[in-house]
């Protein structure tokens, strides 16, 4: 402890990886340099309760499950239970059942909702002996141009710290303060508002056989598995309605009608809110020493289930850019991290752009125009018809290998 300005303040510290952020990317990140030996801090402004029920993706790909399973983490940081990679598609009470599998050998993806992914991610750290501070407030970031950057924040109590570093990873998500943190000018935004409102319910009834997304011409509609009990939905909805315009009438039978299922079985709604759908990629991910990872830089349209996936993807990156760095003095890899990632980035984007677009112009053509539902409808008929089109829509779904293709 020491007195600045006549301020108590504690003791100046000093590590090689500052994480803002205890979600899916930062909590990663934090599991991976543990892995490798090397020191952080992860600094999560919210409770461990808060962090660890915050409900969100419902499937760990491929590609992902993978990566885990590269670094031996698998059996230790995911639950759920193995996905059989078929997704249903109905359209206008019409079942198709494709497969999300491309037939690669390994681990297939696991039904394992985000929730249970932070909370063994943060189970497995503390257990390892990780540095992980609840309740941090005020965090700020400075000198990210410098050699030795520099992180500040107050305990729940009003303590001030700061921490030196090499590096800050930015985790903290689209309204975090990492990105804020970069000079006006050095960042290039790319968005897309799709103009399109989704109401998402998470409710206490029985989760369907697949991962099913519906078209019908009263609009798009979802049900996806959530645990044993547990579904989330998904209702097309006005970008600006309210929730409270949705009572559980409302949303059963909207439910029904659009699944077309009239036997639907519904449950306790434990969670209604409405969303709009917006993608959003912030170019470079990176300034300084400070690396943008997952929603600090990037937001993907929820269709397609990518936002978290590709989260975890840019924290093995940058991990295994920051090893370089520690063990072979080898900068290379955290040069190419943000044109690396952005690839990435810019594939899942095109393919949630792609299904996103393809599954509301193919039902409810109002505003998108009775042209746009001939195209979207033709989309899908070749999806269905075609093997190679089923294959590339695997492909997709799966996470194509990007590596050693540059
Ligand atoms: P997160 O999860 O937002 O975590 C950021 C963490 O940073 C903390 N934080 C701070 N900490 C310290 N100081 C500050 N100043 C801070 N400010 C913020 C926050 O408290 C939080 O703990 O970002 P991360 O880790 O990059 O993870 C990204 C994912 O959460 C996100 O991409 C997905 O949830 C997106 N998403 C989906 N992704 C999928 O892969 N598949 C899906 O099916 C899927 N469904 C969804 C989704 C997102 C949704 N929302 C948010 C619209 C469904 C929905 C409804």
């Amino acid at each position: 402890m020491a007195q600045v300005s006549g301020e108590l303040t504690a003791a100046p510290e000093s590590t090689t990886v500052v994480v803002i952020g205890a979600g899916p990317a930062g909590m990663t990140v934090a599991n991976l340099l543990m892995r490798c030996g090397i020191d952080c801090v992860v600094l999560e402004r919210r409770t461990r309760e808060y962090v660890a029920q915050r409900q969100r993706a419902g499937i760990v790909e491929t590609r992902a499950v993978r990566m885990f399973d590269s670094w031996g983490l698998a059996d230790r940081v995911l639950g759920g239970v193995p996905y059989d990679g078929i997704l249903e598609l109905r359209v206008d009470g019409e079942s198709h059942l494709v497969s999300d599998s491309d037939g690669s050998e390994g681990l297939p993806a696991r039904l394992c909702p985000q929730q249970i992914l932070v909370q063994k991610l943060t189970a497995t750290f503390l257990a390892d002996g990780g540095d992980l501070r609840f309740e941090a407030a005020d965090v700020s970031l400075h000198d990210l141009a410098g050699d030795r950057p520099t992180v500040r924040y107050r305990t729940a109590d009003g303590l001030p710290h700061t921490i030196t570093c090499a590096f800050v990873a930015g985790c903290d998500g689209d309204h975090g303060i990492s990105r804020a943190a970069v000079p006006d000018g050095v960042l290039t935004a790319h968005a897309v508002d799709h103009g399109i409102g989704w109401l998402t319910v998470l409710a206490d009834a029985p989760p369907p056989a697949h991962p099913l997304l519906a078209v019908s011409p009263d609009g798009f509609a979802a049900h996806f598995p959530r645990g044993p009990h547990t579904s989330r939905y998904y209702l097309q909805c006005p970008p600006d309605d309210h929730p409270d315009a949705w009572t559980d009438t409302r949303v059963w039978n909207a439910l029904r009608t659009r699944l077309a299922d009239p036997a639907l079985t519904p449950g306790p709604i434990t969670d209604r809110e409405i969303f709009r759908l917006r993608s959003l990629v912030h170019d470079p991910m990176q300034y300084g020493r400070l690396f943008l990872v997952g929603d600090a830089a990037h937001i993907v349209s929820p269709m397609g289930g990518k936002g978290m996936n590709l989260a975890l993807y840019d924290a093995d990156l940058f991990v295994r850019a920051v090893r370089d760095h520690v063990r072979d003095q080898d900068d290379t890899a955290l040069r190419d991290y943000s044109r690396s990632c952005l690839r990435r980035v810019w594939n899942d984007q095109e393919f949630s752009h792609w299904l996103t677009r393809t599954l509301h112009d193919a039902g409810d053509d109002t505003d998108s125009g009775s042209f746009h539902r001939g195209l979207a409808r033709a989309r899908l008929d070749r999806l269905f018809t075609s093997p190679t089109a089923a294959r590339a829509f695997a492909e997709l779904m799966t996470g194509p290998d990007l590596t050693g293709t540059t």
